[in-house]
């Protein structure tokens, strides 16, 4: 499917209140490529079909995702199984084969090790589009015109805050990804 249909189907699927939210991710997203020179496109079709699993049952999720090797706490959370089913719907119901954008997909939620710039351009345009409006958005907005790794440190350390504020399990690939951030950081990156 093109760009269009794509967004004509999801227009059709997911609910006002998300799809609002997946044009505000577009839209974050390709703003982010242009500046840190990132294939605009690619980060277009991510960010479009970023939520595409978000609304389905979690037994539709788990579905989706029986062929793929997934452990048992992300199998048990939509929150966090949603990429994952998102990125087999981009390929089975929408046609994307890109690899790069797949992944970006999978990982929006949690982001992980030695993400690429891609992966994180998602994992931030979904923390920063236009209709967030949370406290501390602002500091993350600004974090993410300093650079890419600043942006997503300060989504990690909000999302985690947020995590522990609930009394919520931390998903590994959480800490480990906000850990590779710190040590790319101090390396000078
Ligand atoms: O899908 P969105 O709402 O646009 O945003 P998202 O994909 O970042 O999902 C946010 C949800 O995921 C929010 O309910 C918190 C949850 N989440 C993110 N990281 C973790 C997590 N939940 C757990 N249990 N552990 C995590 O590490
Ligand atoms: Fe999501
Ligand atoms: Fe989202």
């Amino acid at each position: 499917m093109d760009i269009e249909a794509i967004e004509q189907d999801l227009s059709e699927r997911l609910s006002k209140k998300r799809f609002t939210h997946t044009l505000g991710v577009v839209e974050a997203a390709r703003a982010l490529a242009r500046i840190y020179g990132v294939n605009e496109e690619d980060a277009h079709i991510a960010a479009l079909l970023h939520d595409c699993g978000k609304e389905l049952s979690l037994q539709d999720m788990q579905l989706l995702v029986q062929d793929i090797p997934c452990d048992d706490e992300m199998f048990a959370n939509g929150a966090l199984l949603h990429g994952l089913a998102g990125m087999v719907l981009a390929q089975s119901r929408y046609g994307v084969t890109k690899q790069d954008v797949l992944e970006a997909i999978r990982v929006h939620t949690t982001g992980k090790p030695n993400m690429s710039e891609l992966d994180k351009i998602i994992f931030l345009a979904d923390y920063i589009e236009k209709n967030r409006d949370f406290p501390g958005v602002d500091f993350i907005r600004e974090a993410a015109n300093k650079s890419l790794n600043e942006g997503v440190l300060a989504g990690y350390d909000m999302t985690i805050r947020h995590l522990l504020d609930k009394g919520l399990s931390i998903y590994v690939l959480t800490i480990l990804g906000r850990n590779d951030i710190l040590q790319h950081m101090r390396g000078g990156n």
